[in-house]
């Protein structure tokens, strides 16, 4: 038995999502980015856990459930529905999504409550100071800005309200020089650097010790030994990652396996309570931190802040309705440099879908196929000897997967993307310049070699797609005959080269074209300036 023969785990997390609101595009984001990352990891041979749920205690929770007239209890199973549905709807593939509602929650909660008492971080005081119940944190006096009438503000833009109450603390001024420490010995573990300079900053002006029980409402996880104490929402959401691994039964094989979490996937906006509170829990409680946490952008809406007031949230469901499932995963990975903040315009969708899918990726796959359905039989062509320009666009296709490692590895999923589409153009130069159409008649075994060769790429390029448009892609290897366990990376390249004369289906096409409506007008006049639009000056 070798240690090659075990599979490398791979544990990643997507936030919980309070179920205050229905999920709208952010939430669809952090999921998918988590998704593609997933599958990618999963076709590399990794044995993968991604997991995702929902944050249903707190205050703003039970504040909304009052507005809507329900009991926390309905409210949540109401709303976490909506989030269980996006799986379904979105193609995404978590092995486990984790209410913080359940028992099982409630004993990891506790269990790590108990650790950090054993251990001598908790002590019993009275908490007066400012509390945001939008982003149910607590602020310092020197941390809050002006708002509108000279009203104090969080430097989130959210209200604070004064408040004062008996309340469990967690030393957490006693972990500055641990955190600090685990973070120079890792380099990597916080993502992207401009997110490890901020966290690294706030640490180094001093940590003051946080409050981490609430007694002015009931709707959480109670303390253990004094029930009128429940538990901070954020220490108690942040346990769900233990929680899915089947913690406190440390023996089990999920916790075995898989803990520490290799990443933490969240927007910029939570990357605080991520990456200096949780890692400061978890070695007081003496397991192990996180591997990584990256902190991605924030998407605005045609150029402004989305937000429920505004009335300018972007549904998920119905961008995908438009423009399609794999497209709106294209586009929501390719457009915006991962860790930048994004802005979304249908003119910049329609580019991306006619640009890069329906013409570069869409119609070489739909042309290629339709010369061989007409010239060869309906089988994959024989091909004859290989020139250097066959070797060489193989070659280019080969080398991707190299690069989209060293690239996903580090969450940068456009340059992944992007990677593979400098070798559709590769592609797309090769079958031009090639001209098979004009050689039945003149060299048809020259014809066969390249339309081979065309498709050799195309199921290279659909296989190494497949994390971003599963969909498509395995309808474009559907179309090239290639069988359903040969999908994966060690596929790639000469070891799944496809066997001559195998029947293929009537070609389809994978990637239509976006028509723009009539009444729609600027969508089309704007699709140019997508071109060279906001998104892409962030890339740099
Ligand atoms: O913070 N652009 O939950 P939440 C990009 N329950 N991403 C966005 C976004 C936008 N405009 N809006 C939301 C919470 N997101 C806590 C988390 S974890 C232990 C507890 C995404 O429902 C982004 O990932 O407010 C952000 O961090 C998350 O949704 C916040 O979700």
């Amino acid at each position: 038995e070798t240690r090659e023969n075990v599979p490398q785990s791979y544990y990643l997390t997507t936030p919980i999502y309070y179920v205050n609101d229905v999920p709208h595009i952010g939430h669809a984001y952090t999921t998918l980015a988590c998704d593609v990352l997933a599958r990618f990891k999963r076709l590399d041979g990794f044995d993968v856990m991604f997991l995702t749920g929902t944050d249903e205690h707190g205050q703003k929770v039970a504040k909304s459930a009052e507005a809507a007239g329900k009991s926390p209890k309905d409210f949540c199973d109401e709303v976490s529905q909506k989030f269980r549905d996006l799986p379904n709807k979105m193609n995404f593939t978590n092995d486990d999504f984790v209410r913080t509602t359940e028992p099982r929650h409630y004993a990891a909660c506790q269990e790590i409550w108990n650790r950090l008492v054993d251990e001598g971080f908790i002590y019993l005081d009275g908490y007066a100071g400012w509390y945001s119940v939008r982003d149910e944190a607590f602020y310092g006096e020197d941390e809050l800005v002006e708002g509108e009438g000279g009203t104090r503000i969080a430097p989130s833009g959210a209200p604070v309200e004064w408040v004062e109450e008996p309340s469990y603390f967690f030393r957490l001024s006693q972990m500055e020089h641990r955190l600090l420490e685990h973070y120079e010995k890792n380099p990597d573990a916080i993502l992207p650097e401009s997110r490890r300079n901020e966290v690294l900053s706030f640490i180094r002006s001093g940590l003051r010790d946080l409050s981490v029980s609430r007694t002015s409402f009931n709707w959480g996880v109670p303390v253990p030994n004094d029930p009128d104490h429940i538990m901070y929402v954020w220490l108690d959401a942040l346990t769900n990652y233990l929680t899915a691994v089947g913690y406190p039964d440390n023996e089990n094989e999920l916790y075995q396996r898989y803990w520490p979490a290799d990443l933490h996937m969240v927007g910029k906006d939570i990357v605080r309570f991520h990456a200096v509170y949780w890692p400061a829990f978890l070695m007081a409680a003496g397991l192990a931190p996180p591997k990584r946490v990256f902190a991605h952008g924030w998407w605005t809406n045609e150029g402004g802040k989305i937000s429920k007031s505004l009335g300018n949230i972007i549904d998920p469901l119905q961008l995908i309705d438009e423009y399609g499932l794999d497209q709106v995963r294209y586009f929501l990975m390719r457009e915006v440099p991962f860790g930048r903040d994004g802005d979304f315009s249908k003119a910049a969708i329609v580019h991306r879908v006619n640009g890069d899918l329906a013409n570069d990726f869409g119609n070489l796959a739909q042309r290629s196929l339709s010369i061989i359905a007409k010239n060869c039989g309906g089988e994959m062509p024989s091909p004859g000897p290989f020139i250097e320009d066959d070797t060489r666009l193989l070659r280019k296709v080969d080398g991707v997967l190299g690069d989209m490692r060293a690239r996903f590895d580090r969450q940068e999923f456009h340059l992944g993307i992007a990677a593979i589409w400098d070798a559709v153009s590769d592609a797309n130069s090769y079958f031009a310049a090639q001209e098979p159409w004009a050689l039945k008649k003149t060299d048809p075994e020259r014809m066969a070699t390249v339309l081979y060769v065309t498709a050799e790429a195309i199921r290279g390029l659909a296989i190494l797609a497949q994390p971003v448009m599963p969909d498509s892609c395995g309808r474009m290897l559907d179309q090239l005959g290639v069988a359903a366990d040969a999908r994966g990376f060690t596929a790639l390249g000469e070891s799944g080269r496809m066997a001559s004369g195998t029947p293929l289906p009537k070609p389809e096409g994978v990637f239509p074209r976006h028509i723009v409506a009539e009444d729609n007008l600027s969508v089309g006049v704007d699709e140019k300036a997508a071109v060279s639009g906001k998104n892409e000056k962030n890339a740099g």
